[in-house]
């Protein structure tokens, strides 16, 4: 039997490799040891973090960024179905419209969000990336979500989240919105008045069940 530390490293070293076969067998044998998944794919995104300071610093350029986030997507494909469920799981917590905002073309951490949501029992529809307002509006509409979920990890990006929000607001529709990504903090999800905000995954399941919390309180 392979050490899971082993096979840890094995998919970091795969994805440092932009080795997306072996960053698939590594997901794989994974599955097959029944390792902390969760895990696996922090370490997966701390790796992403240091190859995008790599890229920051000159080091990398922009294809090695795609064939590293290619081959975490792979990896975290085949993980996902077998992530385990939180107890809650067997009643829905609530309906995620998530989506990166227009402009925007980064989907990891959105997909990671997207899966833990997921596996924590909320009904999630993941529209992916370059995602206009107009376009998160009518699918939340579409299937009477509670929460929005937008992502921006361009500086420039964050003005969408805003638009996004006021949008929502003008038009006093019932969703709440939730905001993330790497340049997003907790001061300007606050200033733009989102509903929810989360450094990482973790915090995006806790916000969600809060906002859920305080809509089913009646509380705005
Ligand atoms: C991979 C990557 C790419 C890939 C994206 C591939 C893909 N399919 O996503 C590619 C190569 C396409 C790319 C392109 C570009 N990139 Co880029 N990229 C990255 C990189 C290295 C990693 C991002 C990532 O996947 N992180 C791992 C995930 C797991 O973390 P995360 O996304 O932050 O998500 C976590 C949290 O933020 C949070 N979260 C995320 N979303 C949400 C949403 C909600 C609702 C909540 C609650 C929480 C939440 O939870 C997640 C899980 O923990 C970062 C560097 C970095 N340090 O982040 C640069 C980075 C984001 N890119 C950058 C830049 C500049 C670009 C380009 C403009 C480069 C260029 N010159 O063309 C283009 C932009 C293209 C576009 N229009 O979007 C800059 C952005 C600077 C800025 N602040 O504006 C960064 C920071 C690199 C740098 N240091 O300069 N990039």
């Amino acid at each position: 039997m392979a050490s899971k530390v082993k096979i840890f490293q094995e998919l970091n070293d795969a994805i440092i490799a932009y080795d997306e076969e072996s960053a698939k067998k590594a997901a794989q044998k994974l599955v097959d040891e029944k390792a902390d998944f969760f895990k696996a794919i922090k370490e997966m995104s701390d790796t992403m973090f240091e190859i995008g300071e790599k890229f920051h610093t000159g080091e990398l350029f922009l294809p090695h960024l795609v064939m590293a986030a290619d081959c975490m997507q792979a990896a975290a494909d085949i993980i996902e179905p077998h992530l385990p469920k939180d107890k809650v799981e067997k009643q829905t917590l609530g309906t995620v419209v998530i989506g990166t905002v227009e402009g925007d073309l980064h989907d990891v951490g959105l997909s990671i969000v997207a899966m833990r949501l997921k596996t924590a029992g909320f009904k999630v529809y993941n529209l992916g990336k370059n995602v206009s307002v107009d376009q998160f509006i009518s699918k939340a509409e579409q299937v009477n979500a509670d929460i929005i979920a937008a992502s921006a990890l361009l500086s420039v990006a964050r003005s969408k989240q805003r638009d996004l929000i006021e949008e929502v607001k003008d038009r006093g529709l019932p969703f709440k919105v939730m905001i993330g990504g790497g340049p997003v903090t907790r001061e300007f999800a606050a200033q733009i008045g989102a509903h929810g905000f989360g450094e990482d995954s973790e915090e995006a399941v806790e916000s969600a069940k809060e906002v859920i919390k305080k809509k089913k309180g009646g509380i705005k």
